[in-house]
C-alpha cells in the first residue's frame, strides 16, 4: 500500500523535478526563410543552435509580406532578420497588438535605400544628394523607360511609387523578382559604365566588392510616413529616405515562451553584427558556398560565441 502510495506520488510530481528543459516539447520549430541571403543564413545558424539544444526544427519558405499571419497563427515561429526599413510598419503593429513577439534586437546597424556604384558619380554630379537626381534623370533612362531615369527595386514592398510622386522624380520604378536579379543588373551596368540606381541594404556582401553610396534623401522620420505636411512636399507621405543607422531585430510566435521556453531565451540572446551578417553574405553570394555551408562554417568556427547565447539553466 505504502509502495503504491509512494509510486502515485511519484507519478505526480515527477513533472515538476523535471526542469522545463528536460520536459523539451520535440515538435518542430518552424524557422522562417526570407529571399536574401543573410536571412537564409542566419536561420540555418538559428536552427542548428535549437538543433544542439534538442529542439526539432524545420526551415520554412515565405516572403518578408506573407510572415506575419504565420507568426501570428503559430503556423511558423521564428524570423531573424525583421528589417527596420521595409518591415517595421507591419513589425510594429503586429507587436503592439499582441500578435507576435518581439523577441530583441541584433546589434548589426541597418539601411536599405536607393544605391549606386561609385562610378556612377561622373555620369550624375551632385550625388549622392537626391537632388541630383532630378537634374539627371535621363542618364538613368533605358529604351524602356520613355526617357524617365529607371530606379531598380528589389521584390519586397516598398512605397517607392509615393516616394518617386512625393519627391516628383523623373523615374520609374523597374521591380525584380529575386536578390539575384539586382545583382545581374549591377554586374551589367557596370561591364557598360552605365548609370543604374538599384535598392541595395548594409549589411550586405556589396559593400565589400563594390565602391558606391546610398542616395541621400531628406532624412527619415516617422513623421514623413503619416504626415502629409512635413517635409519638402506638403501633399504626400513619403518624401523622405529610410532610416540609416536602422534596427534589425528577430520576431516568435506569441506562443514560443511557453511551448520552448530555452529556444525561445536563447532566440532572444542570437546577436550579429555588420561585419558578420556581411561577411556571412558574401560567403554564399560570392564565394558561391550553400547556405548550408555558410551557417555550418560559422557554427563550427564560433562554438563559443553561440553557447553563450543559451541560459545557464538551459545547458
Ligand atoms: C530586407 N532586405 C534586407 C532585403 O532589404
Amino acid at each position: 500500500m505504502g509502495g503504491f502510495i509512494l509510486r502515485v506520488l511519484l507519478l505526480l510530481f515527477l513533472p515538476l523535478l523535471c526542469s522545463a528543459e528536460q520536459e523539451k516539447d520535440t515538435s518542430p520549430i518552424r524557422v522562417i526563410e526570407n529571399d536574401w541571403t543573410s536571412q537564409i543564413v542566419l536561420s540555418r545558424i538559428t536552427g542548428m543552435i535549437f538543433i544542439h539544444q534538442g529542439y526539432k526544427v524545420r526551415y520554412v519558405q515565405a516572403s518578408s509580406s506573407e510572415q506575419w499571419g504565420a507568426l501570428a497563427l503559430g503556423i511558423d515561429h521564428v524570423q531573424v532578420e525583421v528589417w527596420q526599413g521595409t518591415m517595421e510598419l507591419m513589425f510594429n503593429r503586429m507587436v503592439s497588438a499582441n500578435r507576435i513577439l518581439d523577441a530583441g534586437t541584433h546589434s548589426a546597424l541597418t539601411r536599405e535605400d536607393w544605391w549606386y556604384p561609385g562610378y556612377v558619380e561622373e555620369l550624375c554630379p551632385g550625388l549622392p544628394d537626391w537632388r541630383a537626381l532630378k537634374r539627371c534623370a535621363k542618364v538613368f533612362a533605358t529604351e524602356k523607360t520613355n526617357g524617365k531615369g529607371r530606379y531598380v527595386a528589389g521584390p519586397w514592398e516598398k512605397p517607392e511609387a509615393a516616394r518617386i510622386r512625393a519627391l516628383e522624380l523623373d523615374f520609374i520604378v523597374d521591380q525584380v523578382q529575386t536578390a539575384d536579379d539586382l545583382w545581374r543588373e549591377l554586374a551589367k551596368a557596370q561591364s557598360q559604365n552605365k548609370a543604374i540606381v538599384l535598392f541595395n541594404w548594409t549589411p550586405n556582401w556589396v559593400e565589400d566588392r563594390y565602391d558606391g553610396k546610398f542616395i541621400e534623401f531628406p532624412a527619415y522620420e516617422p513623421e514623413c510616413e503619416t504626415d502629409p505636411k512635413w517635409g519638402v512636399n506638403p501633399l504626400y507621405h513619403y518624401d523622405c529616405g529610410n532610416p540609416s543607422g536602422g534596427w534589425l531585430k528577430k520576431a516568435a510566435w506569441s506562443g514560443m515562451p511557453k511551448k520552448w521556453n530555452c529556444a525561445y531565451r536563447t532566440l532572444k540572446n542570437v546577436n550579429f553584427d555588420n561585419a558578420t551578417i556581411a561577411q556571412l553574405s558574401a560567403r554564399v553570394d560570392v564565394d558561391k558556398l550553400t547556405h548550408e555551408q555558410a551557417a555550418e562554417e560559422w557554427y563550427e568556427a564560433n562554438r563559443t560565441k553561440w553557447e553563450s547565447w543559451i541560459p545557464d539553466d538551459c545547458h
